[in-house]
């Protein structure tokens, strides 16, 4: 299977490598308008063929899927052209910065018969999949209450600028992720309300965010965000668990300490390995990034649509808008208005 990759920089590099040791899997060529990422990129992967624009990669074409890195207001022009072109896509997150914007493109892919994936990594991170399957197993029973946090004071802004420049931050950034692991264990939401806050003074956008969900089962999770906790141990990149179901409690700790307690207490060390061309404290997020995308490929090879795909994508982009609303009007937001 052949890709090309559109977007060289920060995060793209993760992708790059995660696509280098994937079997069967061939990088042909790239794009980014900005000459320096692309060529450094180009030299650090051994790509031969490079480009400044998409759309002459696309009509010189030579590919099966195209892998956009590039941040989101780039993203509905550029998927929509990968469309055209009717190849399969995988799409970085935020999806889109409007729920117009991720419906076309959603519509668009799927009137060209193809794959569309939104590169939504954080539940494919190895420590929430095995709290994931334990919970799916049965083993605390049925899950009514959950909290997902992820709460640090990690300097991300040093190699993602952008990051300190948009009037929203946490929530479109960081809470879709943790939105969306908040889906996984405990499937759609019908309302949520939240708070946000700007602790620090040098952003833009809020970068404090507690987000309360009544799921349509009937459970209730809270999932807070902060990047303006400084603690030890510091916990970035980590996604904090607490889960109470009917036949016992699961919690997954700093450290990546998963605690199961039913009639008696299991104590599971669920560190994600360091692969080879990772580096602490990313590799959580870095082997994630080599999951989903083996997932794409698999999905693409048996037909069957991703766990993460661009129509499942639209309920945790639904919760992002519904939040911010929710935050601004004070009220509560029903998910079927967004
Ligand atoms: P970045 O600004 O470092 O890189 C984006 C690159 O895309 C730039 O080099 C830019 O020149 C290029 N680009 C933009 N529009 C283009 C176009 N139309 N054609 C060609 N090149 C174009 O951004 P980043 O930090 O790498 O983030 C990229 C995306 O990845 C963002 O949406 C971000 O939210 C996401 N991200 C995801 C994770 C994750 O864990 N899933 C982590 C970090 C970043
Ligand atoms: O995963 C992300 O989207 C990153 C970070 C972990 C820094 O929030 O932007």
């Amino acid at each position: 299977m052949k890709g090309a990759l559109i977007g060289c920089g920060f995060f793209a590099q993760n992708q790059m490598h995660a696509w280098q040791d994937i079997k069967g899997v061939e990088i042909t060529a790239i794009c980014d308008r900005d000459t320096d990422r692309l060529n450094a990129t180009a030299k650090t992967f051994g790509i031969a063929r490079t480009y400044t624009d998409a759309t002459q990669m696309l009509a010189d074409g030579g590919f099966d899927f195209v892998d956009i890195a590039t941040t989101v207001s780039s993203h509905r022009s550029l998927v929509e052209m990968v469309a055209e072109a009717r190849l399969h896509v995988i799409c970085q997150k935020p999806f889109a910065e409007t729920m117009q914007d991720a419906r076309t493109m959603v519509e668009a892919v799927n009137s060209a018969g193809k794959t569309l994936m939104v590169h939504e990594n954080f539940r494919w991170q190895s420590p929430i999949q095995a709290a994931l399957q334990l919970v799916k197993s049965g083993a605390i029973g049925d899950p009514f209450f959950g909290r997902v946090s992820f709460r640090s004071g990690y300097d991300v802004f040093s190699g993602q600028p952008y990051l300190a420049e948009g009037q929203r931050f946490i929530i479109e950034d960081l809470g879709i992720h943790i939105l969306d692991i908040s889906r996984a264990f405990f499937g759609d939401a019908r309302r949520i309300s939240a708070t946000t806050r700007r602790i620090n003074p040098n952003i833009a956008g809020e970068d404090v965010a507690t987000m309360l969900l009544e799921h349509e089962d009937g459970a209730t999770s809270v999932v807070d965000c902060s990047y303006a906790t400084h603690r030890t141990p510091e916990t970035f990149p980590q996604s904090l668990l607490e889960i109470d179901g009917s036949k016992g409690t699961l919690r997954l700790d700093a450290g990546y300490r998963l605690t199961v307690q039913t009639q008696t207490e299991q104590i599971i060390d669920v560190s994600p390995p360091l692969l080879p061309w990772a580096e602490r404290p990313w590799h959580n997020i870095q082997e994630s990034v080599q999951t989903i995308q083996q997932h794409f490929v698999d999905c693409i090879t048996s037909g069957s649509p991703p766990e993460t795909s661009g129509a499942d994508n639209l309920k945790t982009l639904a919760l992002v808008e519904a939040a911010y609303l929710s935050a601004s009007s004070g009220a509560t937001v029903t998910l079927a208005d967004i």
